[in-house]
């Protein structure tokens, strides 16, 4: 079947030997994920002890047994949703897998990940994802990381064929071979996506040539074969510790059972299932060492028992182990920044400088931040121009176009000891790296059992306002609110937006931070001594005792001036700026509201569903008996953009509407 073995870029080297012993540690290991994966399928069953879907890797153990024996317990690895068998390769023992899977608290994750999603830091299991392919781009950027820190190590990315197709993979592959990244991809081509073939799915026949396309040395080979998969993968670590960069090996292999438990395997022939059987790994490593008489039949059958044995008591370890209680919700994590005097002398300087004074301050205080973007070099804004000259091209990163690959890749880099700053050039472009932003990064803490964090910034313009259309003018905020493990700053002037990207930077957790580009021209005082603004700590602009006007962002300055008209109109409006939206400072809108029983809420956002109707919902329910007048919001109004000056004007709410809404619930 393996008769050929496509090689591109370069001819790996597979005559070194690997001798008896060696054949013999793998050979165990390779049983150790097989009975694992047995007595799981047997407890899975029994349908009582198992907690959510489960992939069995039962098939393609010579893949992570080879590739992980070329591994130091400081390498990383990163896999996805058939990851039993990389986790125990890796170092992860029966008892804390088995834990996991039944949901228990001694499990890796403290029962919070189960199947899908293990994770343990010590032994370098930066995570097996659910979703397909998207470890990919994180993978690249642990191999930045390493680079970065120059520490030598490694990561092996799994995945399986169907990944190939996704978006990730491409993104992944092109920055991990731009920028030669110590990152082995392992793709485990086992000839199905779920129910659809490779052939029906997949352009190429080998997918190792989706590797020579971006330049990568790349590999296919038989994936049923523990020594060909240890070979390949030594020479590809080899060239990864070397600083040579990433290689893509192609397993071709097979899984034994279905593609989840509980599944059916109607669309395989029992002559297919049978052929690749008889390619059976373990069978086939036993057969040739009993063959040349280092093991006997006795003792294989002496070594699966003892393992069955270890397994049987992890099993009952698991169950007799309790299940947790209680967790801490990813809204109640608090993190604490230190508060810089602010009385120092000012000086007036532009919300773009405050970024960039931010930065650079950040930049020189901790090795471990660096920026990420699109032509953030040159500085399309210009907000981060000129800091390449202080800190180098390898702290001031220019990306491929890859939104989800930045985003992916600052996640690698989080993961693993740095602080990334990415920047995606328009928020309307967080679109496309929703899942490393919600799927991934936001999890991080959580699924971990709060092993891990993911520290990362990432700054994007809101171009609304400047006649840049419907694809160039939303911030999404209020998606990201609805997002746990997500924090979300929006300042509305130079000195808030200096005090609050120097604390996002120091967050222990990812933040979005949003910033317009119709206010980066204007100006504020800002401390001439260095100062951080908490999060969850709203400004308030102007003490009032009428109505409370809650303002956001771009809405915040048209909010200034509207008080200024309704004071002269002898309204007294208390002006409030929540600065961060994740965490929202509740309190002080709600003992504003308290006091002024009337609330209207400024947003640059569209009106349903939207940043107003959550902090109206916050006001109703915790204070609703304190209302003169019903709640009001000053919203775009569920359209989408335009670009002509005077449609824009018609849908982006102004000073004007500000005043009409509040004179509307005081009268
Ligand atoms: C982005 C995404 N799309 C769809 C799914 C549902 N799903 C889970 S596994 C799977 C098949 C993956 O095939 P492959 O990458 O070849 O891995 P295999 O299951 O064969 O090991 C699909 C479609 C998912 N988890 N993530
Ligand atoms: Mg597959």
């Amino acid at each position: 079947m393996f008769k050929h073995s496509a090689c591109h870029m370069t001819t790996f080297d597979r005559s070194f030997m690997i001798n008896n012993r060696e054949l013999e540690t793998l050979l165990e290991k390779m049983m150790e994920l097989r009975c694992f994966e047995e007595k799981i399928a047997k407890l899975y069953s029994q349908g009582d002890s198992i907690v959510g879907p489960v992939h069995l890797y039962a098939g393609q153990e010579a893949v992570a047994v080879g590739v992980c024996s070329n591994l130091r317990q400081d390498d990383y690895m990163i896999s996805n949703h058939r990851g039993h068998g990389h986790c125990l390769a890796k170092g992860a023992t029966f008892e804390e897998m088995m834990s996991e899977l039944h949901g228990k608290e001694n499990g890796y994750n403290k029962g919070r990940g189960s199947s899908m999603h293990i994770m343990c830091s010590d032994l370098g299991i930066v995570g097996t994802s659910s979703v397909v392919a998207s470890g990919i781009p994180i993978a690249a950027g642990i191999g930045l990381s390493i680079k970065m820190r120059k520490t030598n190590q490694v990561v092996v990315s799994f995945f399986g064929d169907g990944a190939s197709n996704n978006g990730s993979f491409h993104e992944g592959l092109n920055m991990a071979a731009l920028w030669k990244l110590p990152t082995i991809f392992v793709c485990e081509n086992n000839n199905y996506a779920v129910s659809t073939l490779t052939s029906e799915s997949t352009s190429v026949k080998d997918i190792s040539v989706r590797g020579a396309a971006y330049g990568i040395p790349s590999v296919t080979i038989n994936g049923m074969n523990v020594a060909e998969v240890a070979k390949v993968t030594r020479e590809a670590v080899e060239r990864a510790r070397k600083g040579a960069g990433p290689t893509l090996i192609e397993c071709k292999t097979y899984r034994f059972m279905a593609h989840g438990e509980g599944e059916t395997l109607e669309y395989r022939t029992k002559e297919e299932i049978q052929k690749w059987k008889q390619m059976c790994p373990i069978d086939s490593l036993t057969g040739k060492l009993i063959k040349e008489k280092v093991l006997t039949e006795e003792k294989t059958q002496h070594m699966e028992q003892k393992i069955r044995k270890k397994i049987d008591e992890a099993a009952k370890f698991a169950k007799e182990s309790s299940f947790p209680q209680q967790f801490i919700k990813e809204a109640d994590v608090q993190q604490e920044s230190a508060i810089y005097p602010t009385t120092s002398p000012t000086k007036e300087i532009t919300f773009i400088q405050a970024i960039r004074e931010a930065l650079r301050e950040e930049m020189r205080r901790d090795q471990t931040v660096f920026l990420l973007g699109e032509d953030i070099r040159h500085a399309l804004w210009g907000v981060t121009k000129g800091l390449v000259d202080e800190f180098g091209r390898e702290r001031v990163i220019d990306t491929p176009i890859s939104e989800n690959g930045i985003i992916g890749v600052a996640l690698g880099t989080a993961l693993t000891g740095l602080r990334p700053v990415a920047e995606i050039m328009f928020a309307d472009f967080l679109t496309l790296c929703m899942d490393q932003i919600v799927n991934q990064a936001a999890k991080v803490r959580f699924l971990s059992g709060d092993q891990m964090n993911a520290p990362m910034v990432i700054r994007s313009p809101l171009g609304l306002g400047r006649s840049a259309g419907p694809q160039h003018s939303q911030s999404f905020i209020s998606w990201f609110m609805h997002v746990p493990g997500i924090k979300i700053a929006a300042p509305s002037n130079a000195r808030d937006a200096k005090g609050l990207l120097k604390t996002a930077i120091r967050q222990n957790d990812p933040v979005i931070f949003i910033e317009a580009l119709l206010l980066y021209g204007s100006k504020s005082l800002v401390p001439e001594e260095e100062y951080t603004i908490p999060f969850g700590k709203a400004d308030v602009k102007k003490e009032g005792k009428d109505v409370t006007l809650v303002a956001i962002s771009t809405m915040v300055p048209k909010a200034i001036t509207a008080c200024e008209n309704l004071a002269k109109k002898g309204v007294d409006v208390e002006l409030i700026d929540p600065r961060t939206l994740s965490p929202l400072d509740k309190d002080t809108i709600i003992d504003s509201v308290k006091k002024t029983t009337r609330l209207v809420i400024a947003e640059p956002e569209c009106k349903t569903a939207g940043i107003g109707a959550e902090i109206a919902a916050i006001v109703a329910e915790e204070s609703i008996d304190y209302l003169d007048a019903p709640i009001k919001r000053v919203a775009i109004p569920d359209s989408c953009i335009p670009c002509s000056p005077s449609l824009e004007k018609i849908v982006i709410p102004n000073e004007e509407d500000i005043i009409k809404t509040i004179l509307e619930i005081k009268n």
